[in-house]
């Protein structure tokens, strides 16, 4: 199959594309380097050294033999680029990861609220709008995220994207409806994922576009297969506060024995998976297109859920390193529960890597090789989501953070 993938030097974008690459597929790359710019940005960087890109592709072409095409293009700006190649190529499928995907990033400032909105929503639309145009029939698969369905105290076990509702009509009778879960984003990140969907429902009703939209949990770990092949093909892991998810920031934490940084009670439940599963759920989507008139396919790409603090406890009992708990950045709820479907991956045949079997692991992984790459100035998340937030960490946080640095240079 021919293959684009959108956002494919990204941290999920990348294994994905070698994988794609091993089954056999003829993947191009299409990325506008950006996130290799935010790193600049933010003054960060991976925590593992990842290779330039040119040094990556060159780097799987002498160990698999395959080529991996790439093409500069920024996909929310350059339209009329990115339709000639879609015009010319012709690929049988997408994958789109190509959005700011950082939710602590999207609320720092004006300036990055816009850029993500900008960015996200143009990214998405353009692909859509193009693909019309060219008047090809290919499979898009987009990256989306269960934060669409925000962290509600809800009981009920969310669906994969669409609810069954019954509604009572002029005639005192009921009729059933499937609507797109109710959407409930938590950051302006999550709400251009929230805008995503709608324009693929659009794009599904009008033009009768095959899509796939992947609602995936908060991605943990660094290496796959593939990646594990050479170093220079190492995939990116990210520690900061803005880019850097609890997970990969905790199992950091551990490795350097900084105290678990949990926010709030750390009552908050999220879903999770390990990034080797991701890569094998999209391969799966490849495999499982929606027929043609098919509304847009939705799955849950989640393999558990665990309470923040639970995860904490879990690692700190391993390591031994303390939990610390801080005031919440975030504008979010202190305790949730969330129950998750995700019966269409497993039964495709997807065996998740569970996370209790797997966390040491990667703590050694990190612990052994790249703790003299982390910056601990980076670690504090420092993108509040109002100004409550922020003054109320001032006032009582800032201390606990001074005691915590000075615990851990003793
Ligand atoms: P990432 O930031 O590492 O990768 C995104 C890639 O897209 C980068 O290489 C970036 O340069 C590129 N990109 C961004 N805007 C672009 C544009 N306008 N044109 C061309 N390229 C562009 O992010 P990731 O962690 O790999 O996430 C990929 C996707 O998966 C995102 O859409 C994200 O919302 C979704 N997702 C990620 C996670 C996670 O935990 N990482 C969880 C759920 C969903
Ligand atoms: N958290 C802590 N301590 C930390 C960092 C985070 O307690 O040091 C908490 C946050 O407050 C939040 C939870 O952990 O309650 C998850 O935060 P996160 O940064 O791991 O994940 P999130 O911001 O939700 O975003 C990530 C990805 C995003 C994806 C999303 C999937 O960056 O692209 O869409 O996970 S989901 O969470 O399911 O919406």
């Amino acid at each position: 199959m021919k293959i684009f993938v959108l956002g494919g030097d990204g941290f999920c974008g990348w294994p994905t594309s070698l994988h794609l690459s091993a089954k056999g597929h003829d993947v191009t790359i299409i990325d506008n380097l950006s996130r290799r710019n935010i790193d600049n940005e933010l003054e960060t960087n991976s925590l593992t050294p990842i290779a330039p890109l040119g040094v990556r592709l060159k780097t799987w072409k002498e160990i698999a033999g395959n080529t991996i095409r790439f093409v500069h293009c920024d996909i929310a700006k350059e339209y009329e680029r990115l339709l000639q190649l879609i015009s010319e190529e012709h690929p049988d499928t997408f994958v789109h990861f190509a959005e700011q995907r950082a939710a602590p990033y999207s609320m720092k400032t004006s300036r990055q609220k816009r850029y993500t909105v900008d960015n996200n929503i143009n990214a998405t639309h353009n692909l859509l709008c193009a693909v019309v145009e060219a008047e090809i029939d290919p499979h898009i698969i987009h990256l989306g995220t269960m934060g669409v369905y925000g962290y509600g105290h809800t009981t009920i076990r969310i669906p994969e994207g669409y609810l069954t509702i019954k509604v009572e009509t002029e005639a005192n009778d009921t009729v059933e409806l499937d609507i797109l879960y109710p959407a409930n984003p938590g950051s302006v990140y999550h709400m251009t994922k929230t805008q995503d969907q709608l324009m693929f429902y659009y794009y599904n009703k009008n033009d009768h576009l095959r899509i796939t939209d992947l609602h995936q949990g908060v991605v943990w770990g660094t290496e796959t297969k593939e990646t594990k092949l050479d170093v220079r093909l190492i995939n990116r892991f990210d520690y900061d506060g803005d880019y850097g998810t609890v997970l990969n920031r905790f199992i950091t934490q551990s490795a350097l024995k900084y105290p678990l940084t949990v926010h709030g009670t750390g009552g908050q439940t999220r879903a999770f998976i390990h990034i080797q599963d991701t890569v094998r759920c999209i391969e799966l989507a490849i495999l499982n297109p929606p027929a043609k008139g098919e509304r847009v396919k939705i799955y849950n790409q989640m393999t558990e859920t665990h309470k923040i603090r639970d995860l904490a406890a879990m690692i700190s009992d391993m390591t031994g390193v303390p939990m610390q708990y801080l005031n919440n950045p975030r504008n979010e709820a202190n305790e949730n529960e969330l129950y998750v479907c995700n019966d269409k991956f497993l039964g495709h045949g997807l065996k998740p890597i569970t996370l209790e079997r797997n966390l040491i692991k990667e703590i050694k992984l990190i612990a052994d090789n790249y703790l003299h790459r982390c910056d601990h100035t980076k670690i504090p998340c420092v993108s509040f989501w109002n100004s409550e937030r922020m003054e109320k960490a001032a006032r009582e946080n800032d201390a606990m953070v001074e005691e915590q640095k000075i615990a851990h240079t003793k």
